[in-house]
């Protein structure tokens, strides 16, 4: 088979780059590990910034993220027991973020690729590998159906997430890794119940982190810090209740209505980039280059972000025969991913108590939060990066 690019990697990164590059006329194969059930049934972000919104819309699938989506115009941060709103319009002249879960935003590429007739491998399992990217002939081979397959291409976007196969196929004097484990991790959990609140709640308590997020006015999110070695067998749904109650204020607890787990998972706080993004005519995005604690809501956005700036490289490529585009887009993108990477570190440590911390850490916890939302100048920091940096 061949095509003029091969993405490798069907989560969010991969099929925004599918779609955009179609609508530019360039032809792509994706392939998947996994099946396209699997894919759908991880539960994973829910804050869309507006570059990622505006993504959708260049690639033609926004329809359902309008009319489904809800757009936010601030956070409250709560802690000493009380909770601090920061206003997104108001501090930023007018930005708002969308919450529409990862899930929808797959659901609908996934939709529009499959609707276009474009060759997606689903099931290909650990069978992937990646060739000549060093070279000017690259290929992306793998098994499927008892069989070998060979995809010939111009190039490779390894679109496969931490643990994929691009990165990993780099020799590793070609790639330098930095990154920053953090000796906790997100314990969340989905049910039908509606929000305690309109508005995403930060928490930061004695306790530990807390988030209350939603996915509609009739589905919430939420998760609180756990102990890095937990094991989600551990949690029960009344134990799991009970914990976030202990960390959210009096009123919040008033309204909070539980319900039974539809999804509850522990996803591990890291922070990690490999550079550069680029090897040859191999071209890393989303979670295959850079991971970040979610606090920030930035995950899915750099994903979004890598994509428009490769899409639109490519697409220089193969229209005005220039390689200008590609030659910068490992230092363009690595800009922007750095930001978000500092902003979401900077939440983290903010927000979270980490075991080994003194009270003199805690203060200056309470301090910094105290000064953030008293502070105009501070909280606009808070709201331009939350609401996305300008591309
Ligand atoms: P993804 O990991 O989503 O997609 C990579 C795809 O490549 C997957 O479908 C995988 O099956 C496939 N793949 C892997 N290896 C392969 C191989 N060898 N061959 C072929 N395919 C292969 N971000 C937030 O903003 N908020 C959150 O709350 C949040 N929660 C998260 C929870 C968890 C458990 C994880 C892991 C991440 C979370 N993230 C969150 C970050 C997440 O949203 C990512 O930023 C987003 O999925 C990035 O999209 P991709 O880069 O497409 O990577
Ligand atoms: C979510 O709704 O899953 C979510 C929202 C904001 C975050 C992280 C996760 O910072």
């Amino acid at each position: 088979m061949r095509t003029q690019v091969a993405i490798v990697g069907a989560g969010p990164a991969g099929l925004l780059l599918g779609q955009l590059l179609h609508r530019a006329g360039i032809a792509t194969v994706i392939v998947e590990r996994q099946s396209a059930a699997h894919v759908l049934g991880r539960i994973r972000a829910g804050v869309l910034e507006q570059v990622t919104v505006d993504l959708m819309d260049e690639c033609g699938v926004g329809t359902r993220m309008h009319a489904e989506g809800l757009v936010h115009q601030g956070i409250e941060l709560l802690f000493q027991g009380a909770r601090h709103r920061i206003d997104f319009p108001g501090l930023t002249g007018g930005r708002t973020v969308t919450v529409y879960g990862q899930t929808e935003v797959t659901r609908d590429l996934m939709a529009a690729r499959a609707q276009a007739g474009l060759p997606t491998v689903y099931d290909a399992g650990d069978t992937v590998t990646l060739h000549g990217f060093d070279g000017s002939t690259p290929q992306v081979r793998y098994r499927h159906g008892g069989q070998e397959h060979v995809i010939d291409c111009d190039f490779i976007a390894g679109c496969d997430g931490y643990h994929g196969v691009s990165r990993a196929s780099v020799p590793a004097n070609a790639i330098h890794e930095f990154e920053k484990v953090y000796p906790s991790g997100w314990l969340g959990l989905l049910a039908d119940v509606p929000p305690v609140c309109h508005e995403l709640i930060y928490a930061h308590s004695e306790r530990g982190f807390a988030l209350c997020s939603m996915r509609s006015p009739s589905r919430s999110r939420y998760y609180v810090q756990v102990p890095p070695d937990s094991k989600v067998e551990q949690w029960s749904d009344d134990a799991f209740w009970a914990e976030l109650r202990l960390r959210l204020d009096p009123q919040a607890r008033e309204r909070l209505v539980t319900g039974p787990a539809l999804e509850k998972s522990i996803a591990p706080l890291r922070s990690f980039v490999a550079e550069p993004m680029r090897f040859g005519r191999l071209f890393l995005a989303g979670d295959a280059a850079h991971i970040v604690p979610p606090t920030g809501a930035k995950g899915l956005n750099l994903a979004a972000s890598d994509v428009k700036y490769l899409a639109s490289a490519l697409a220089e490529h193969y229209g005005e025969r220039s390689s200008a585009g590609l030659d910068h887009y490992s230092a363009r993108a690595l800009r922007r991913v750095w930001k978000a990477e500092r902003f979401s570190w900077w939440f983290t440590m903010a927000t979270h108590r980490f075991p080994g911390t003194s009270g003199f850490d805690h203060r200056i916890q309470e301090s910094e939060l105290d000064y953030l939302v008293h502070s105009k100048a501070a909280s606009a920091a808070l709201a331009e990066n939350y609401v996305g940096l300008p591309l």
